[in-house]
């Protein structure tokens, strides 16, 4: 088992991380830029190392100084978190190189499943339904044009070295697909220095439900159901829950078997989340794999009551899963609370927390690295906490996050929690009957003064 592990990340994953260390009786490194030096994080680990200035390129992304952490405080494994290195192959590769277990993929799974259009063909092998369209990289617009009448329109141009929505565009018809290939390669080219494209049949008002899954060093892999993630804007995820208010217990069941076998073809190690596109008729395809651990983790862990982080760790060190799948027992919601306002288009609110009360209770978690007094640096991303509500039923669920939301008290900075507080009484939210569409016509209500 390792001795000590580096936690290459920030705030609320890296104490997430920590807390599992503590719990196993594994020595924790944190590293911190000098925006980071009164962060959480820094206090709660056993050492830390400061690995730069403020930009992340300088630090977080800094793979020459989180392997000189690493080295001088003698860590024996590098927790990378999500963001940041957590799916960057030659991260994982140097990792290898310098015998630091890395808690992740290997770096040829990075690879794999970073390749948008390879990972598809590879889960066309082991027997996953995918979207139909294009066989791989569409090589030219003559082929492009070939494919989308094969097809059958709408169709979705996507960037194989792409994921969140970048270089991506809907083609409802042919006069358009000239247009949109243009565009998207440049947008892909700009974006990831590759502009490698693939084709799909458009699912239309899709549900984005995931399975977890975790697979061992013996090939062996298993599920723990899923969570809906339906609820995006821009393409960032505002709230998760399960189970997902679409499922059934056959779709769970197929939609599981499918995630396994997808990660028993590739031998996959470690945790990873196979994302599904589910359609009004509950078809679902395998849109893209991720192969680490989730901002949106939490919610699987409380309704089956399995550490995820702990897995990770235990996966990494060779120890085999126990092979059972998980279903979940209760319900959960996840609110991701952002220092951003809703009542000006979410722009950032970075600043100065002066007064805090975080929310407590039965069935209350709360995941942050924010404290009163905590200044929210302006160079990272704007989350400063994922709330958590777990509950026998959907309907308790949501009514104890309307009851913690209203609890939640952050001055000195905007936050999402009045975007949640709505959410939660808005009627295709609280029947369940959303899709990725929701947040296109959601209209946040003014503040009663
Ligand atoms: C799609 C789709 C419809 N049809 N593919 C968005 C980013 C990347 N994860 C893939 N995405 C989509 N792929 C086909 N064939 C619709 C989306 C999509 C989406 C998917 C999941 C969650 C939110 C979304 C928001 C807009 C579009």
């Amino acid at each position: 088992m390792f001795k000590k592990i580096l936690i290459a990340n920030r705030g609320e994953i890296a104490m997430r991380v920590i807390r599992t260390c503590k719990e196993m009786g594994i020595k924790s490194v944190a590293v911190y830029s000098t925006a980071d030096a009164e962060s959480l994080h820094v206090r709660f680990a056993d050492e830390a190392v400061c690995i730069g200035p403020a930009p992340s390129s300088e630090s977080y992304l800094k793979m020459s100084n989180i392997i000189a952490a690493a080295e001088i405080t003698n860590a024996d494994a590098i927790h990378p978190g999500y963001g940041f290195l957590s799916e960057n192959a030659k991260f994982s590769k140097i990792c290898e190189e310098h015998e630091i277990k890395f808690i992740g993929a290997s770096a040829e799974m990075i690879d794999r499943m970073g390749d948008k259009a390879s990972a598809k063909s590879t889960m066309i092998e082991a027997g996953v339904p995918c979207v139909p369209g294009s066989e791989g990289v569409i090589p030219d617009f003559e082929t492009c044009i070939k494919v989308a009448q094969e097809t059958g329109y709408p169709v979705m141009l996507k960037a194989s070295a792409g994921g969140g929505g970048k270089g991506m565009r809907a083609v409802w018809k042919e006069e358009d697909l000239q247009n949109a290939w243009e565009s998207a390669r440049q947008e892909s080219k700009a974006a990831f220095g590759n502009d490698d494209m693939y084709m799909e049949k458009l699912i239309e008002e899709p549900r984005h439900i995931e399975i977890q899954i975790v697979g061992d060093s013996n090939g062996r892999a298993c599920h723990l159901s899923e969570r809906d993630c339906s609820v995006q804007r821009r393409h960032q995820k505002l709230t998760e829950e399960t189970p997902s208010p679409f499922m059934t217990d056959e779709l769970r069941k197929n939609m599981g078997e499918a995630a396994v076998k997808a990660a028993e073809y590739i031998k996959y190690e470690g945790a990873g989340t196979v994302e599904f596109l589910v359609d009004k008729h509950r078809n679902f395809y395998f849109m893209e794999m991720n192969t680490r651990i989730q901002v949106e983790h939490p919610i699987t862990e409380q309704v089956v009551d399995y550490d995820l982080i702990r897995e990770q760790i235990l996966v990494a060190a060779g120890v085999p899963i126990s092979g059972k799948n998980y279903y979940p027992q209760l319900h959960s919601i996840e609110c991701r609370i952002n220092a951003e306002d809703p009542y000006k288009d979410f722009r950032p609110s970075p600043g100065k927390i002066t007064n805090l009360h975080i929310p407590g209770g039965h069935g209350v978690r709360i995941d942050t690295h924010v404290y009163s007094g905590y200044i929210i640096p302006p160079n990272y991303d704007s989350m400063i906490a994922k709330l958590i509500t777990t509950a026998q039923t959907r309907e308790e669920a949501i009514n104890k996050m309307k009851r913690a939301l209203d609890e939640f008290v952050v001055e000195g900075i905007k936050t999402t929690v009045p975007f949640h507080r709505q959410l939660m009484d808005h009627p295709d939210y609280v029947s369940g009957n959303y899709t990725t569409k929701f947040m296109e016509d959601f209209e946040m209500a003014e503040p009663e003064n």
